[in-house]
């Protein structure tokens, strides 16, 4: 499959949606200076725009449109085989002092890596068309809501940017002409996609993002990782809000009472999942809806609530393991008008994932484009293949979704991926040692950056990646954040993944996370039980409503609940271990914390 298409020659009426706004004609024309495109592409976000390219991306071999009439609206991209996940490692913010990135970050001099960086794209866009797509984060009335402009060599990532953002004429129209009006600039080209000019740049004091080499979602999608977090978290930092690596979703009970809940789990740890989750039979009449599944800003409101908005406008979610068991309403939405990358592809036009219902095709065409059957030793779709689709055909997607205020938020959860030593549920003390529980997250690795799957690292909450500022600064902030909350969320820690000494996952998930969930909202009304052990409050067996759950035997519940010493102690070193590598950026009362829960372990 091209991922590199040549340039293209739109009808009048297309591409010639030039913003009023100066200083970004000039940034652009500067860009244009530098590439040297064929020519320039003004994206208005028009579903006449969006059919026009669909049609050209399939004409050039970058998309395979699948059968319309199983799949209306519905492509096929295949990546470079070595392009299909976020590079880390290629990661960079680019502050003027090392000191400002921290210890989790990798670093550059930004003059130094503009000057790279303007060398690579030099000629860069040479035969190819350059796209400017304008675009919206958040609800354009949000005092949060942010406007970017993405310069891009890349068909597939100007169509992915309209399901991900609020795309088109709309974003020139909220910048206005004021030349003195913020927005995010951001540069991407494919170059020749070769992993060793692989780089994705961020300078947070430029509001700049400049992305190299890749054509993978998290690396050039630049609204998303990028901007609504590395740069949006150095902002949040500066201007008292946060941006974190959360989804948002609704919990409505029989009786019409609804709260909001924002969770942290690391990447293709299961946040598209939780989000979208349909309650099991036993909890007839309660409703789970989506705000968002990745990313959240939240804000304080005026009655000293924490209230969040999710700045995006699609999801880009993990396809393996998607099935109608596991998560029907993300099998609803993706049936139409879907970009799927890198799944496999079926004779009759249709796509395949390992996990889907049903029995695998006979043949079919793996992530590659090669053949498969269900003999071949490969997968047929990429473990970190993914759906981009509009939150529009999300079927549970909540009413206040473009609420310009947000919605209030009950309780956060914070979660990792951990075959062992953490119980499925238990809540901090106070606001203070929740804080702790976010900062000393651990999950193993997953297939969605690239690096070895499957080892335990800190995620602290869920940001290693995506924090834009010194770690310890972040730390701080959260401890900041509490006290300027006169009704803060209860800070909750999960673990959806422990397993027996067979290696079997002990807990169903997904649907029966419900029960879970009910556990923390009755705990924010005040009304579950729970047994306080050393680490925080853990429902008993009898606290949660396990009725109808089957499969689970009571001797595995209370395994599932339970604290062993001997993990806690490996635990407590490896958190330990995590704040000597951060030193001496560790906030004191994060360390005054981990020595209580020593002390506490003890006892
Ligand atoms: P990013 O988009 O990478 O940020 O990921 P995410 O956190 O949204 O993860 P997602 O919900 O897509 O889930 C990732 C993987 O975890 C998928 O393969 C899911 O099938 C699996 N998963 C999600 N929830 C559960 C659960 O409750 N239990 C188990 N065992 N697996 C789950
Ligand atoms: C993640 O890796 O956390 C994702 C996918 O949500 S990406 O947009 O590629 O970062
Ligand atoms: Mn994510």
């Amino acid at each position: 499959m091209e991922n590199i298409a040549p340039a293209i020659s739109p009808p009048t009426g297309l591409g010639g949606n030039k913003p009023a706004n100066k200083a970004v004609l000039d940034w652009v024309h500067e860009v244009e200076s530098l590439t040297a495109p064929a020519n320039i592409f003004w994206c208005d976000g028009s579903a006449a725009e969006n059919d026009y390219l669909l049609g050209e991306a399939c004409r050039m071999g970058v998309l395979i449109k699948l059968d319309q009439a199983k799949a209306p609206g519905c492509y096929l991209h295949r990546s470079k085989p070595n392009d299909v996940a976020r590079v880390e490692q290629f990661t960079l913010i680019c502050t003027p002092t090392k000191e400002e990135a921290g210890p989790t970050n990798h670093w550059a001099d930004p003059a130094e890596t503009y000057s790279k960086l303007h060398g690579l794209l030099k000629g860069a866009m040479r035969g190819r068309t350059m796209f400017v797509v304008p675009y919206i984060m958040g609800p354009p009335e949000s005092p949060l809501a942010k406007v970017g402009y993405e310069i891009t060599d890349s068909i597939y990532v100007v169509l992915s940017m309209r399901i991900m953002t609020r795309m088109g004429a709309q974003a020139s129209k909220k910048l206005g002409e004021k030349l003195d009006a913020e927005f995010n600039r951001g540069v991407h080209s494919l170059l020749e996609i070769d992993p060793e000019h692989r780089w994705i740049c961020h300078f947070p004091q430029d509001n700049t993002i400049i992305s190299v080499g890749s054509g993978y979602g998290g690396n050039v999608l630049l609204s998303k990782k990028c901007l609504a977090l590395r740069i949006a978290s150095y902002l949040a930092k500066q201007q008292g809000w946060l941006a974190e690596h959360m989804l948002i979703l609704g919990v409505e009970s029989p009786d019409g009472k609804k709260h909001y809940v924002a969770a942290a789990f690391p990447s293709a740890c299961g946040k598209t999942n939780f989000a979208m989750l349909i309650p099991p039979e036993h909890f007839a009449g309660w409703k789970i809806t989506t705000v968002g599944d990745d990313i959240a800003w939240m804000q304080i409101g005026k009655d000293g609530r924490l209230y969040a908005v999710n700045p995006e406008n699609g999801y880009f979610g993990v396809v393996p393991g998607t099935s109608y068991r596991s998560n029907p309403n993300a099998m609803q939405a993706i049936e139409h008008d879907t970009l799927f990358t890198n799944v496999a592809l079926t004779s009759e036009g249709g796509v395949w994932w390992e996990g889907k219902d049903g029995p695998p095709p006979n043949e079919a065409t793996d992530w590659k484009g090669n053949p498969w059957t269900p003999a071949s030793k490969e997968k047929a779709a990429h473990p970190n293949s993914r759906f981009a689709v509009p939150m529009q055909n999300n079927p549970v997607l909540d009413a206040e979704v473009n609420n310009r205020d947000g919605v209030p938020i009950s309780a956060i959860i914070f979660g990792g991926r951990r075959s062992d030593t953490m119980p499925l549920v238990f809540r901090a003390f106070d606001w203070e040692h929740g804080v702790y529980l976010g900062a000393t997250m651990a999950s193993e690795t997953t297939a969605a950056a690239t690096g070895a799957v499957g080892k335990v690292r800190r995620d602290p909450m869920a940001m290693l990646p995506f924090c834009g500022y010194n770690i310890g600064d972040y730390f701080q902030h959260w401890l900041k954040t509490g006290p300027r909350l006169t009704n803060p969320p209860l800070i909750f820690h999960v673990n959806w993944f422990r397993k027996d000494a067979e290696g079997k996952y002990l807990w169903p998930g997904f649907g029966e996370n419900m029960r879970v969930l009910k556990w923390i909202i009755d705990r924010c009304e005040g009304k579950s039980g729970a047994r306080k052990t050393a680490i925080g409050c853990i429902p008993r067996p009898e606290d949660l409503d396990l009725e109808g759950l089957e499969g689970v035997t009571p001797g595995q519940i209370e395994e599932l609940l339970s604290v062993e010493p001997e993990e806690w102690q490996k635990e407590l070193a490896g958190q330990a271990e995590f704040f000597e590598s951060l030193a001496p950026n560790v906030p004191e009362e994060l360390l005054a914390q981990h020595q209580k829960l020593a002390e506490r372990l003890d006892r």
